[in-house]
């Protein structure tokens, strides 16, 4: 393969994203957002959660960043507070900009369990209040592209020439990567990005041809300053992983649950904004979801 990456990145950490309680009922493997790793610029939280009926994530408020919910396996429903609805099934990818104000519930829609990953992206001081906006592709229109037993699901950015539709308010790259035995792949990322890699199935090597194969689970953050990734597949199963990075805002970040500004002050406002249904919240004044109501809470 031709060398497009000069100066790979390397692994400068690892983090195993151990299952805990969240929502109600449900679980995530929590990676980035957890207390070791409270923010990674411009990323929020990494879940990948796994849920099964009645647990889901009923209403709940969102402000100042977007969700990106990408499901591999079951079906969510979601449902927000201006008559907003669908379902989001295994392979299909729903990119919410919350901007000023999202209320909404995501609930299982299968049975068995739903499974899926959910990445927060913040968003910057002057984009914080925008208008709410959806971005939805279902798994068939999302770009792939295969070569020399590599496979890639292009969710956001650019992979082997072909770029995703999605627009990344926050500059973003999001790559689905399967790798075949004895495949491996040299990814572009942009010099001055945040960058990291969370592997879902088999196991890979990273950065380093030498190092030790990293299972399923692990997240992996990849140094500053290089132009991209190498990893190799060296088992004998496929290995499948998440490749994501992006431009860091380099803004201070006050953050209460899911609601995420700049300032105390900011977060204040918000409190008062979603307690008195004002500044974008207006809808939320009588508003429950379907779902909710169905499941009893
Ligand atoms: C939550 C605020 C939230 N991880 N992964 C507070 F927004 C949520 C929440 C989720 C969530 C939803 C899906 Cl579909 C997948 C997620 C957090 O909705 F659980 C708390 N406690
Ligand atoms: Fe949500």
């Amino acid at each position: 393969m031709s060398n497009v990456v000069k100066e790979p990145r390397t692994v400068v950490r690892k983090f195993l994203a151990r299952p805990q309680h969240e929502g109600v009922g449900a679980t995530v493997r929590r990676s980035i957002g957890r207390f070791e790793l409270k923010y990674f610029d411009p990323f929020l939280v990494l879940d990948e959660f796994s849920v099964s009926a009645p647990a889901g994530f009923p209403d709940h408020p969102h402000r100042g960043f977007e969700t990106v919910t990408y499901m591999l396996q079951g079906a969510v429903t979601h449902e927000d507070f201006e008559g907003h609805k669908g379902t989001i099934e295994a392979g299909d990818l729903q990119w919410m900009t919350a901007g000023r104000g999202i209320v909404h519930s995501e609930m299982p829609a299968a049975q068995g369990t739903q499974k899926g990953l959910q990445l927060w992206i913040n968003l910057s001081s002057k984009y914080k209040m925008i208008e709410p906006r959806y971005q939805e592709i279902t798994s068939k229109d999302i770009t792939e592209a295969a070569k020399d037993g590599i496979k890639v699901r292009i969710i956001a950015g650019e992979a082997l020439g072909i770029k995703s539709p999605i627009y990344t308010r926050t500059p973003t790259m999001y790559l689905d990567f399967t790798l075949n035995p004895g495949a491996q792949i040299q990814q572009p990322i942009p010099v001055s990005w945040n960058a990291f890699v969370y592997i879902l199935e088999g196991e890979g090597i990273f950065g380093n041809s030498r190092s030790l194969p990293i299972t399923a689970h692990n997240l992996l953050l990849l140094g500053g300053s290089g132009d991209g990734l190498e990893a190799w597949n060296k088992s004998s199963k496929s290995l499948r992983f998440i490749l994501i990075g992006g431009e860091p805002l380099g803004e201070p970040v006050v953050q209460f649950g899911p609601f995420v500004m700049n300032t105390q002050a900011e977060i204040d406002q918000t409190i008062e904004d979603y307690e008195n249904c004002t500044n974008g919240f207006e809808k939320a004044r009588h508003w429950k979801s379907e779902s909710t109501t169905v499941f009893g809470y």
